[in-house]
Order: C-alpha cells, then structure tokens, then sequence
C-alpha cells in the first residue's frame, strides 16, 4: 500500500490532510505518523483504532471516524526509526505539521539558522529535530538508490516548500549528506480552524469550512486529493498571501488586543466593536497586497471569515493562537508594514503584541514564545519603552521604518497599557 510518512501528528494533521487523505482514496493509501514528544498522543494513537473528528458546521456536528495512520514513531524516544522510515519503497510523500518554530530559520535572513540550539545539537549528534530527522532521512533513502520522495510542509510559513527545501540543503551541507536532486517541495496553503484540545483521545474538534492548495509539484504518486476539494494548482502564492493576510493576520490581531481587553475565545473578541471594525481596516490594507488572481475573490472569503470566526461552539483559544508570536508576526503582519506606504491598523497588531509581551513581563508570566529569552533580554535591557519597541520591531524584522512610526508604535503601546490587562 502506498505510504505517506507524516511528522507533527497534532489535531491539525488529523483535522485536514488525514481527512483528505481518507477521503480521497478508498482506504488504499496509509500514513505513518510521527510524534515529536507528545506520549500520551502516542500512546492514543498507536492502538490503530483511529480518532473521531467533530465537525462543527451551521446544522449542528457531524462526527466522523478516521483511521488511517496504522503505524507510529514517537521521534522523541527512537529518532533512528523516523530515519529508517524513509527507506521504506512504499513511501512516496512525507508531509509536515511542525508550526513555524520547527523550521529553524534565521529571523534575519530567512534561512535555516545554523546556530539555533536544536541544529547545533543536530549537527553534532543524533539528530532529532524535524529538519535534522528529515535530511538524515531523505540522504538514507537516496544511498538506498530508490526513487525521490515529494516533501511537503503543512504550515503557515509562505512559500513553505521553497523554505523547507533550502533549509534541507543546507544542513546536508553542513553536515555533508547528499539528497537526491529530484526530491520534490511542493508549496502549499492549508486552512482548517482546529483548536487544541487538552484530552488527547478526545474528538478532534474542526469547523466545516477547509482549503487546501497544492501546487503540483510532485516527484511520484500522490492521493486523489482533488476528489476530496484539495485544489492542485502550479502557482500556491496568491492563495497562501491571501489567506495569510486576512484569516491569520486577524487572528493575531483578535489574540493580543481581545487578550488585553479580557477576552479567551475569538469568537467573543469578533463580538467586540472595536475589536471587529479594526479586524476589517486591517482586512482594508491587506486587500491592497494580494495579487490579481485573488482580488475578486476577496470580499466573498472575508464575509466568510466573519461567518467563522463567530462560531461559539468552536470555542477557539486567543491563548493558543498568541503562542509563538515573534514567528507568526513575521509571516501575516510584517509584510504589510514592509510592502504598504501606509498600514496603521497592521502597526497597531504589532502595538497590540508588544504591549501583551510587556504585560506578561511585568507579571511574571511565562511567554510562549521560542524567542522568549531574547524578547525578555530587550525588554531588560531597554531603559525606556521607545527602544523597547524599537528593539522587538526589529526582532520581528520591520525594516526601515521613520523615526515617526516608532515613535507612534510606542505611543499606541503607551496606550493599551494605560487601559488593558492580559
Ligand atoms: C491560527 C492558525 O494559531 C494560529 O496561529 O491563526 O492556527 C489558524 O487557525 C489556522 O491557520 C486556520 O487554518
């Protein structure tokens, strides 16, 4: 049976691509799925009974059984094995879920960072990093002289694939492997609203609503995806700005400022006025960077996005979606301030970041964040907020901005602070 390998078994994996992948194909293809760490995830899926998907759509929830991962690695305990896994001749697509974090890059330069501690640990050892597991592999796999895999990344980075591919090369040069030169990075745009669930075995929760946009880019065979609405396409960029820009962006926008005024499910945050008028500025000025083949699409996909982020049932955390958010600001907000002569509403998103980071600071409370000991060494170091916000800007990779707009970043900060709490 054809075989795709996937890492970062989580409930977004088993919301989208595994419910795509068991419903396009009549039981004939089946994933092996890598855990990175979680055991209790492991441990639930690893008795081959599948999980129960819960779909939240208009006429109440419609409950699905899927079962089609009848293999799992725990990464974490037996990293070899996500290794020799590639040299199996039934594979032929590995697919990741490993969020922004996993892909190692450099804030500065896009590229994979050589000196972030997992690739150094990876480069001097057993390697048990996604990317360091995936090199290993894919240079196991090409030694084994068989045919190239497609390597396909599931998140929320732009151009994914290219990312992922020169992150992959570029610790295979580092650590001298070589992969086989027709290994295939598709990019892709996924979006399904999936918010964590603490139970593992637990239904996981998705609303009805889901996209998938692949660009056809494969080394080998690759399910029916299209029978099951995955649109396959050559060119990914358009729909990954777009949805980038307006769904993700907003909701960082809703995670920060909803925290601040008290809020803990999007859904209440869209109910907020205030909260919602600025969701649709900010829509305003990310309509003005998508491209063509999108633009007359637009207002349809953003009356739908008010459509799902009021959903109460969904139940979606601010708390989980304002996780990471150095990485996340980079990919769905930075680029408006850095293409858009004028973006306020964008700039009050990263106004809205700084003052949670500060408030979680002042506080004492833990910042998921993996840049969270730089964030708190600016934060430190910094004798007065102006060089705070200075200082974290940079981080997320603002570029040449006026002095003017520092100075009205710092007096919005200034602002929330004086009125909300997180
Ligand atoms: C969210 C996304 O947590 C977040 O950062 O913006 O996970 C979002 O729910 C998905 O991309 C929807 O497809």
């Amino acid at each position: 049976m054809p075989r795709i390998l996937h890492i970062g078994i989580g409930n977004f994996h088993r919301a989208h691509q595994a419910d795509y992948t068991a419903r396009a194909n009549n039981g004939d293809w089946r994933i092996t799925g890598v855990v990175m760490g979680n055991t209790s995830l492991f441990q639930a899926m690893s008795d081959g009974g599948g999980y129960t998907l819960a779909v939240r759509g208009a006429n109440g929830t419609e409950s699905r059984e899927i079962s089609i991962h009848d293999r799992m690695i725990h990464a974490g305990r037996d990293p070899q094995a996500v290794i020799e896994a590639f040299a199996d001749p039934d594979l032929h697509i590995v697919t990741l879920t490993i969020t922004e974090k996993g892909y190692c890059l450099d804030p500065q330069t896009g590229t994979l960072d050589l000196n972030s501690d997992a690739i150094r640990a990876d480069l001097s050892g057993q390697p048990k990093s996604a990317i360091g597991l995936l090199t290993h592999g894919l240079a196991l796999r090409s030694s084994a002289g068989l045919p190239a895999l497609t390597v396909m990344s599931c998140d929320n980075l732009s151009e994914n694939g290219t990312k992922l591919g020169n992150a992959l090369s570029k610790f295979a040069d580092e650590a001298g492997l070589q992969l086989d030169p027709s290994t295939c990075f598709p990019d892709t745009m996924v979006d399904r609203i999936t918010p964590a669930t603490s139970e593992v075995t637990a239904p996981v929760i998705t609303e009805s609503f889901s996209e998938w946009v692949i660009e056809d880019n494969f080394a080998g065979q690759r399910p029916d995806w299209h029978i099951s609405s995955a649109e396959i396409t050559s060119d990914v960029a358009p729909f990954e700005k777009r949805k980038l820009r307006l769904l993700n962006a907003a909701h960082s926008w809703l995670a920060y400022a909803g925290q601040l005024a008290g809020y803990s499910f999007v859904h209440e945050a869209m109910a907020d006025q205030t909260l919602n008028g600025a969701v649709e500025q900010l829509w305003d000025e990310a309509q003005l960077t998508l491209p063509t083949p999108v633009q007359a699409s637009t207002p349809a996909y953003r009356a739908a996005l008010v459509d799902r982020f009021a959903v109460v049932e969904m139940r979606h955390a601010l708390e989980q979606i304002g996780a990471d958010g150095s990485l996340k600001l980079r990919e769905r907000i930075v680029p408006l301030i850095n293409e858009l002569e004028l973006a306020p509403q964008a700039q009050k998103v990263v106004a809205a970041w700084i003052a949670f980071v500060l408030r979680k600071h002042e506080a004492k409370s833990a910042l998921v964040d993996p840049n969270a000991s730089t964030i708190a060494q600016i934060i430190e170091t910094s004798d007065d907020v102006p060089k705070i916000c200075s200082g974290l800007a940079d981080l997320i990779g603002v570029r040449g901005v006026p002095d003017a707009w520092l100075a009205d970043l710092t007096l919005q900060v200034q602002s929330l602070l004086a009125k909300g709490s997180v």
